[in-house]
């Protein structure tokens, strides 16, 4: 976790402070009942839409990048909720468009995308607007992810657990109380790609009992067609996260199939 930069650390307040624009803050919206909700009407995954600038993979996606222009066209555009790169070292994201989005008059439940090592980091997120928070099973040991799964709860938050592989995802479904994993098919060391893992980490066991625990499953990552959306729905999932395939557009609903 060496180079990972707790981009926001720069404001840190003391937890006292937090607490009151904690108290402050207006409520979490929810996240995964959006998903649903999509998921029933359209009959379609649920769309998590994301707002990103650029990625270590690709660079830069965009060059007249507005996230608040963005955020209203995903919504627009029939997305469900939308997912907001915060961290700034990798994704050229940051806090200031979190914020300006939740104040922008956007009804979409947010995610937001931060690299939390911290439980600070959530804090922070729910002050700045956010209803839902990422945390990575390859960054973080189980005790964390029981710990930051009660701090969400408690603050009314989704937490949204991404794994990659079949031994990240065995620790995670036997954490009481996760409801909403995420299957990255990006290899976050290597960034190679395979919508693939989906279906594998689906694929049997796993995939029952993520039925008899009724966990939502986020497919994420290298979702660019239709085809690629039929695929991991077969597989699964309730709900897709894409960002690259939208983001790219000149009009970023234009990928939007709903
Ligand atoms: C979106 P894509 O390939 O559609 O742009 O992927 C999202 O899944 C990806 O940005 C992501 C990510 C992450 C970014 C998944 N997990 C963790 C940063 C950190």
């Amino acid at each position: 976790n060496k180079d990972v930069e707790v981009t926001q650390m720069k404001e840190k307040k003391p937890y006292a402070v937090l607490k009151k624009l904690l108290d402050k803050a207006p409520p979490a919206r929810d996240f995964i009942g959006a998903l649903k909700a999509a998921n029933a009407r359209t009959g379609f995954p649920g769309l998590i839409a994301e707002v990103k600038k650029a990625s270590p993979s690709r660079g830069v996606l965009r060059e007249n990048f507005d996230p608040v222009q963005i955020a209203k066209a995903y919504e627009k555009g029939g997305a469900a909720c939308l997912s907001v790169l915060t961290d700034a070292k990798y994704f050229q994201g940051g806090f200031e468009n979190l914020e300006a989005i939740r104040n922008s008059g956007v009804q979409c439940p947010l995610l937001c995308k931060e690299f939390v090592i911290d439980a600070w980091q959530i804090y922070y997120a729910r002050i700045k607007g956010a209803d839902a928070i990422l945390l990575i099973a390859a960054v973080l040991p189980d005790l964390d992810l029981k710990y930051m799964t009660k701090i969400c709860k408690l603050f009314g938050m989704t937490a949204l657990v991404e794994v990659h592989d079949e031994r990240e995802f065995d620790r995670v479904i036997a954490i009481e109380g996760i409801e909403l994993i995420g299957i990255n098919n990006r290899n976050l060391e290597t960034f190679e790609l395979d919508i693939a893992n989906t279906k594998k980490l689906l694929e049997g066991e796993r995939g029952q009992k993520i039925r008899e625990k009724g966990i939502t499953v986020v497919g994420e990552s290298g979702l660019f067609t239709p085809a690629d959306i039929a695929y991991v729905q077969e597989a699964g999932v309730k709900a897709v996260l894409v960002g690259e395939s939208l983001v790219k557009q000149e009009d970023p609903t234009a990928g939007i199939a709903q």
